[in-house]
């Protein structure tokens, strides 16, 4: 029955042996929670006082509310934001760690790090207002870095984020000010919203979205600030070949998975392992291979060409191939039953950050002031596990396809610019003008075993490129497309429609690069989805528009996590019409439902909408962004 789990050809195979073995992987355990429980399918289940759970029962005298008076839309709309909360939490916690290291390299206390790219910093720095004229690299990088750090204690409300402030026009600011949803400081907003959602605090539901949407703002400062450091420390990057899918793994070799989210272990696992082939080769081995699963993955992919085993619901499935030597974990999306995966071959987890343990695996306490030596005991972990891995068990399946990827904003520009360098984005103004593409669609977010796995993230890629709609990309959903092979040249050829061709050509002609475009330009891990924000405000500033009313569409057609709402409610509150493919659990109350997909439309040009049907997704996909030029055409 695997052949309805997941569309991969390679997990398919790594399925079958999982059920060989009889270990119950992710897709049985999905299948177990059938069938859901309505109240909390819907939102209408609240856990949020000890009284509870309390759920909207109308046929009931008493029952059409909680016990303390919350009708659904409060308990909806709690719930909901509450979910906005963790998210922005775990992205600007992430981002808080990359401006604290980055701080200790401007004061000297870290070594193994560098500033590794200081035209960015530059670029950053005058972009937050941070002075660059005659000053030396580490002082504008502690401001910088400082400057980052401030955006989470401060707690005077009549300041504002630094970053947000810094990349957004003035028109949107003012119209989160009108909204007062403008933050202050990341630590503050999450904590009040959290306040906000306390029994018997707010039960306006409307008041407790704008309140959702002030954190889901903090997230993408959060998200932004971590993208610019961590491109400060350890490059931007630039377009990379390199492959996806189980077949990266390699037999001969010592394998080494980076899977999480955080770049300030993985990137030194990468530096490491380039200086220890020697001891693998001791060992027996033909050397070290690394390869990332989730956005850890991703990370080391955009600036160092790592391959993608996998992506998030996947996971396991990298260790039935027994031949993973070890898989280094951080922090996100790491299943616990790794471990139980891990314990039918020999594979080593290694947990790295003091916030993420899973019981009865390795935990190894990454230390920044010692991040080189820490990743190379890592790395020796994973060689001492290579030697007691059993040859009778290893079955890798033998796919893998060729992936372009290393679309920060700036590689995209650079490419534009090869076209028109005065001005870059004009050529995908004139481009979207002439009527050769319709306008761009960012394919985001996570799997989610409620549907097939990868199959809507594919199906929409490929409605939309046939549709003329210029891709971007990131998160599991860019290694969707990776491990199904179409993140390459090919893939324009197979699928873009004619217009969306003609455009590659001409780019192609002009990128002078070794290998030719790939159908989605992958920009990073979903903590970067800034980079595709960026490009829609440079985009409404060339096109003379607001940011609403570019043909700019978002999908996130598996989205699961925390993370991912969070970032599906700055999305809407930026002007984006975004696709969410599972159904919402905002749907227990039609007020709130109608909030976020209708009215949210009047108010920010941006509104969420459920469709599991990719057909019918891609469809509306591509009316809004048809409307949206048409509007444009009117108004000239
Ligand atoms: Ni941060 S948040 S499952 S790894 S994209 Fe993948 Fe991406 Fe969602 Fe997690």
């Amino acid at each position: 029955m695997s052949e309805h789990k997941t569309i991969d050809v390679a997990a398919t195979q790594m399925l079958d042996r999982a059920k060989e073995i009889g270990f119950l992987t992710t897709f049985d355990r999905a299948k177990a929670q059938e069938p859901r429980c309505t109240f909390g399918n819907t939102g209408i289940c609240c856990r949020i006082c000890l009284q509870g759970p309390c759920r909207i029962l109308p046929k009931k005298p008493g029952g059409n509310k909680g016990i303390c008076g919350a009708a659904d839309y409060t308990i909806v709309a709690r719930n909901t934001v509450r979910y906005i909360a963790g998210g922005a939490a775990a992205h600007s916690d992430h981002g808080r760690h990359i401006a604290e290291t980055l701080l200790h390299v401007a004061e000297g206390k870290l070594h193994d790090y560098k500033v590794t790219d200081p035209d960015k910093l530059v670029r950053v720095a005058k972009r937050i207002g941070v002075e660059t004229e005659g000053r030396d690299v580490m002082a504008i990088t502690k401001d910088v870095a400082s400057a980052a750090l401030a955006e989470f204690g401060r707690v005077d409300e009549t300041q504002e984020l630094t970053w947000i402030n810094a990349y957004t026009d003035e028109k949107r600011l003012d119209l989160w000010r009108k909204t007062t949803i403008m933050p202050s400081g990341i630590n503050l907003s999450l904590a009040q919203l959290l306040h906000q959602t306390h029994v018997g605090t707010d039960s306006d539901p409307v008041n407790i979205i704008f309140g959702g949407l002030k954190a889901a703002l903090c997230d993408i400062d959060g998200q932004h600030l971590a993208t610019d450091l961590s491109d400060i420390l350890f490059g931007t990057g630039v377009p990379v070949v390199t492959e996806a899918n189980l077949g990266a793994i390699k037999a001969d070799k010592v394998n080494i998975a980076l899977h999480g989210h955080n770049p300030l272990l993985s990137q030194m696992v990468v530096n490491a392992a380039k200086e220890m082939q020697d001891e693998a080769k001791a060992a027996g081995a033909t050397g070290i291979n690394l390869v990332g699963i989730c956005c850890t993955g991703n990370e080391v992919l955009m600036r160092e060409g790592v391959a993608i085993a996998t992506n998030f619901a996947t996971q396991e499935l990298a260790v039935m191939t027994g031949a993973m030597d070890a898989m280094v974990v951080d922090v996100q999306c790491i299943m616990p039953s790794l471990r139980s995966a891990a314990e039918c071959f020999h594979t080593k987890i290694v947990t790295t950050m003091p916030i993420m343990k899973i019981p009865g695996s390795y935990h190894f306490a990454f230390d920044e002031h010692n991040a080189i030596n820490s990743a190379k005991e890592i790395i020796r972990l994973a060689i001492e596990a290579y030697k007691n891995r059993d040859a009778s068990k290893v079955s890798i399946p033998e796919i893998k396809n060729t992936v372009v990827a290393g679309f920060s904003l700036e590689s995209i520009l650079n490419i534009f610019g090869k076209i028109n360098p005065e001005n870059p984005i004009r050529v995908l103004v004139d481009a979207i003008e002439a009527g050769e593409i319709k306008g761009i669609a960012s394919l985001i977010g996570c799997n989610n075993l409620k549907g097939t796995h990868d199959q809507n993230h594919t199906a929409i890629a490929i409605e939309l490129a046939k549709n003329d709609v210029f891709l971007l990309a990131g998160g599991c959903s860019a290694q969707a497309h990776a491990l199904a092979g179409m993140m390459n040249g090919e893939a324009v050829k197979k699928y873009a429609g004619e217009g969306l061709k003609k455009f590659f050509a001409r780019l192609n002609a002009a990128a002078g690069l070794t290998t030719e475009l790939p159908l989605m330009f992958h920009t990073g891990s979903c903590v970067d989805y800034s980079r595709q924000q960026d490009l829609v405000n440079m985009l409404a500033k060339e096109m003379g528009v607001e940011n609403h009313e570019v043909p700019y569409v978002v999908s996130a057609p598996e989205a699961m996590s925390e993370k991912a709402v969070a970032i599906g409610s700055w999305n809407v509150a930026y002007g984006n019409p975004t696709h969410v493919g599972v159904i919402a659990p905002t749907v227990g109350s039609q007020l709130v439902n109608d909030v976020v997909t209708k009215i949210a439309e009047d108010v920010f040009g941006g509104f969420f909408f459920w469709e599991p049907d990719a057909l019918k997704a891609s469809e509306r996909l591509v009316e809004i962004i048809e409307e949206r030029n048409w509007k444009n055409a009117m108004r000239k």
